[in-house]
């Protein structure tokens, strides 16, 4: 395949990255679409719940639950999919609860499905938190260690065996951590029965955000036709006027298959056409992926559609897949971030998947909700703090033109122990994973490694191999990496209480990291906790107004800074959410800007005229978004 000269030396370790994770596993992992060649039911709802609450909590294999439905081996409970389990009842012990739970429902295939052997039937879990074993009739079809990627299986020859009997899913999933495990965490055993009862254990992790647990994303039953089209890589690319679409498609299924790629604009117009398994797609005319208020027309998105005509065995295989394509490109200088070759400043948050009731289940009123909220903020940017989002959620960022830094799991990593090969090994499968996931997306131009590994450790090999982006003191990681983002919380964990310390210490803290590296700095975290409706003046911590006089007192140092090299600010944290039960959080974090119902503090509207202030100072706004008020 011919590559442009640029990507070569392209510093952003993205498209680096893609070709390496492409090479490492041997499947791809397109999220699935339907079209004239493959079909999607979704199997979400209510599903049969127990949690295995044995004192080993073992039981379920010991007695073989997945053998027979679940209600033959013991009482279940409703548990909708996808959601979180912990905060749906009414019982602490679930709430709590640390150990295998067990998930199950029975489907009804579509008898053509069965019937056509030339149709591959693929079951597809969208996220589950955190190790998942999966059978299908009582026979296992999958396991897998992870907590925020999916995972797939195929399942056509298993529910053809016996096509009367139904079709039964069975979903053990465990949220155990250890010391391997992306965030870690570790069981810790009392045994002093004078404080403790029998049995009694907790797991001790080192990261801010509730270990919720379950079946978080969709899950799937998928069709493909037998040879198919298993992944896509894309990489763009432009020279003038003319955009340049670097494709490469794998195939399964068949010896050997024709292609045929075909790139449409938003009204359906073929612009560019091509076949073989990669190629370039050249466009006239191009119309650039842009970023929400940087340009009048953002977001732009073709349709590139490739098509596969396979024969094997004397049967004939057609399938189509679509897939949404922003042509832009990414580049870093040592002060300046560059999207198709102009500074871009981000403006945005750092989130979590977090509200109440679901936890950390895929709700879509409660993406759209926020992302209406984010274009009211004048927000262009999150960081996927601290895990993958669901991929639902990168398609709206692609269709909407918010940046993201895409963040793995690496946070908390603090234990000596965590920094073995089993550690490395896994982080390394869980970035392949990840970058084989989101590779695809226009809006994703970063990717964050880790987030505040402790900094006293000594340099792993990891950091060399795969980050662009590394939160908070690693100084030693930061030869390796293209832009540093840096956390810190002046007035809050340090001096807490004296604002007065915010200017001189936030301006030291860019000076050094420049000094030493020359490289752009984003301030990846800073903020205070509010509690909502505590007022205070002169502004005292906690209060609504002690959070906007540390924004405030950020930003002019930010404004000063961006004239130099400090490239985005983003704000900890978009909302509220929940964290372990401990004696600095009140109900949770509350740091966010907006509650954890999604309404305005103070803050907000602070952060509203700033991002729209800057917006109109670097961006091209398109017509309607010159009234925020709008929204
Ligand atoms: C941080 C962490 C984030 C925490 C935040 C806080 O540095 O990266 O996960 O939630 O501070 O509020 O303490």
């Amino acid at each position: 395949m011919l590559l442009p000269a640029r990507f070569y030396v392209f510093r952003v370790l993205c498209l680096f990255a893609v070709f390496e994770a492409v090479c490492l596993l041997d499947t791809g992992m397109l999220f699935p679409r339907e079209s004239s060649s493959r079909e999607v039911k979704e199997l979400n709802g209510r599903w049969d719940f127990r949690a295995d609450k044995s004192p080993n909590r073992n039981q379920g294999f010991e007695k073989a639950w997945y053998k027979s439905p679940l209600a033959e081996t013991g009482p279940v409970i409703d548990m909708p999919v996808p959601a979180s389990y912990n905060d749906i009842t009414q019982d602490p012990t679930l709430r709590d609860f640390i150990g295998w739970v067990w998930y199950e429902r029975e489907v009804v295939v579509p008898s053509r499905w069965i019937a056509d052997e030339g149709t591959r039937v693929v079951l597809r879990v969208g996220s589950a938190h955190y190790y998942s074993i999966v059978w299908v009739n009582g026979v296992k079809v999958t396991e897998h260690n992870g907590g925020h990627l999916p995972f797939e299986a195929e399942i056509g020859s298993l529910i053809r065996k016996d096509p009367t009997q139904p079709c039964r899913i069975t979903i053990a999933v465990n949220n155990t951590l250890t010391l391997d495990t992306l965030p870690p965490g570790n069981i810790q055993h009392m045994d002093d029965h004078t404080k403790y009862p029998d049995g009694f254990f907790v797991q001790n992790i080192y990261f801010d955000f509730f270990n919720y647990a379950g079946i978080h994303r969709s899950v799937l039953l998928y069709t493909t036709p037998k040879a198919y089209v298993d992944d896509i890589t894309v990489v763009t690319d432009f020279s003038d006027n003319t955009g340049l679409a670097y494709y490469k498609v794998s195939v399964q299924g068949a010896a050997t298959a024709t292609l045929s790629v075909t790139l449409m604009e938003k009204n359906g117009h073929c612009v560019a056409t091509s076949s073989g398994p990669s190629g370039v797609l050249k466009v006239v005319d191009v119309n650039l992926w842009w970023p929400y208020l940087m340009h009048e027309n953002p977001a732009y998105l073709y349709s590139m559609e490739v098509r596969l005509t396979a024969t094997d065995d004397g049967s004939t295989y057609e399938d189509v897949y679509t897939l949404p394509v922003g042509i832009r490109t990414v580049n870093v200088t040592s002060t300046q971030f560059l999207i198709n070759n102009k500074p871009f400043y981000f403006h945005g948050v750092n989130k979590h998947e977090d509200s109440d009731i679901r936890g950390k289940g895929f709700d879509w009123p409660l993406i759209v909700k926020d992302f209406n909220l984010l274009k009211w903020l004048g927000a262009n940017s999150f960081r996927t703090s601290h895990y993958p989002y669901a991929e639902e959620i990168l398609q709206m960022c692609d269709r909407h033109g918010i940046v993201v830094i895409d963040e793995c799991p690496g946070v908390g990593i603090k234990d000596i122990r965590s920094f073995g090969n089993a550690s490395l090994t896994h982080h390394l499968a869980v970035m392949d994973e990840l970058v084989l996931r989101d590779k695809n997306h226009a809006s994703v131009v970063m990717w964050s490694v880790a987030n505040e590994p402790a900094a006293e450790m000594p340099p792993a090999d990891f950091y060399f191999n795969h980050s662009l982006s590394l939160h908070y003191d690693m100084w030693n990681a930061a030869p390796y990496v293209d832009v540093i983002c840096v956390n810190s919380y002046f007035s809050w964990y340090h001096d807490p209480g004296h604002l007065e310390v915010i200017p001189i210490q936030l301006r030291a803290q860019f000076e050094n990291w420049y000094g030493k590296y020359q490289k752009p700095i984003i301030q990846s975290e800073y903020g205070a906790d509010a509690v909502p409706g505590l007022h205070s003046d002169p502004p005292l911590m906690f209060s609504e107004e002690y959070q906007k006089a540390v924004l405030q007192s950020y930003h002019n140092v930010f404004d000063q800074k961006r004239k130099q090299y400090v490239i985005g600010e983003l704000i900890w944290n978009f909302a509220d959410f929940m964290t372990a039960q401990e004696i600095t959080r009140v109900v949770g974090n509350k740091k966010g800007i907006f509650t954890r119902e999604r309404q305005p503090k103070a803050a907000a509207f602070i952060l509203k005229e700033r991002y729209w202030r800057l917006a109109n100072e670097t961006g091209r706004l398109p017509v309607w978004t010159k009234y925020p008020c709008s929204f």
